[in-house]
């Protein structure tokens, strides 16, 4: 595939997982390197994320990142950065070499979104809670233009519980958004432990239906169902969708499944050296040469 392809890029349910692993690697990959990073969410979120550029559903063009008629991704929950860079990478926006940069200081791709630096990005994230608001404004914008693109945007389950999160729900059914479709990564897990416990969001498919939203569940690892909700979601009319998505932190490396402490912290190279190993490096023999080691103790916590 010409990685610049213009347009949608629809791949077969094979190549759709051989890039959804690809992507895994490059977010444990790209972390461990850099010492610091969020790999649990990152990880939870790669298939939602590959389904959208791959799946046949996001509308870009990686030579003109600015293409006004493009679809617009919001990664709310920004931390997931690395997911991001790698399907934005994979995807032409920029060579899959800068990823090695991520979080260096002359790194165009920093430890959150940055919309005026990173090729393909479409929101500066990472305070949590904002990325709906952010979304609901390009829809109403869109719906103003009588444009016909539409707007996605990722949440973490633990950033739904901000405030201004609600707002922004309240005003996307109002304003009969329905040129926006939402993703909960709905992993259980935010930075301290489980949500259950931090504070509950449950019944969270009866709250966003509540505040005026269709709600679609959907296991968040099934191409299959993500791509069915979303094609779902752009026939509801006068409406915004949820797609509540079930996923596991951390998914895909054993080691980081379902655990909180794998929130925000980085492998050693022995633990990266599994992880690749576990998604299926041809040679994970050890941590990849070169790029030097940015901000941060390796396997500290990234505190954020
Ligand atoms: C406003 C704000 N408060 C706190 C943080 C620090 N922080 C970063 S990630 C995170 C936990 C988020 O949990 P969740 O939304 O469930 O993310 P996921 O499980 O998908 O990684 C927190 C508290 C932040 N980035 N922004
Ligand atoms: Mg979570």
């Amino acid at each position: 595939m010409d990685l610049k392809t213009a347009g949608r890029v629809t791949l077969g349910p094979r190549e759709l997982a051989a890039t959804a692993a690809r992507v895994r690697r490059h977010i444990v990959e790209t972390i461990g390197r850099a010492g610091s990073g969020h790999p649990g969410g990152s990880l939870s979120a790669a298939d939602i994320l590959v389904a959208l550029y791959f799946g046949g559903v996001m509308n870009v063009d990686p030579s003109r990142p600015r293409w006004p008629g493009r679809d617009r991704l919001v990664l709310s929950k920004g931390h997931a950065a690395p997911a991001l860079y790698a399907v934005l990478a994979e995807r032409g926006f920029f060579p899959v070499e800068d990823l090695a940069g991520l979080r260096n200081i002359d790194s165009h791709l920093q430890g959150h979104p940055d919309m005026k630096g990173t090729p393909g990005v479409d929101a500066s994230t990472g305070s949590l809670g904002q990325g709906l608001s952010f979304a609901v404004g390009l829809a109403l914008a869109g719906k103003l233009d009588r444009a016909p693109w539409r707007v996605y945007v990722v949440l973490g389950d633990g950033e739904v519980q901000e405030g201004q999160i609600w707002e922004a729900a309240m005003a996307a059914a109002h304003y009969r958004l329905d040129n926006l479709t939402a993703y909960l990564d709905h992993n259980g897990l935010q930075i301290d432990g489980r949500v259950e416990d931090v504070m509950s969001i449950s019944p969270v498919a009866a709250k966003w239906q509540a505040f005026g939203w269709h709600v679609i569940e959907v296991d968040g690892h099934d191409m299959d169902r993500i791509l069915g909700a979303t094609a779902e979601a752009a026939e509801v009319k006068g409406r915004p969708t949820m797609v509540v998505a079930r996923t596991v932190k951390g998914r895909g490396v054993s080691f980081m499944e379902n655990r909180a402490e794998w929130h925000g912290k980085a492998p050693t190279p022995d633990q990266l050296a599994e992880a690749m190993r576990e998604l299926g490096a041809a040679d994970a023999g050890g941590p990849a040469e070169g790029g030097d080691s940015g901000a941060g103790e390796r396997g500290e916590e990234d505190g954020q």
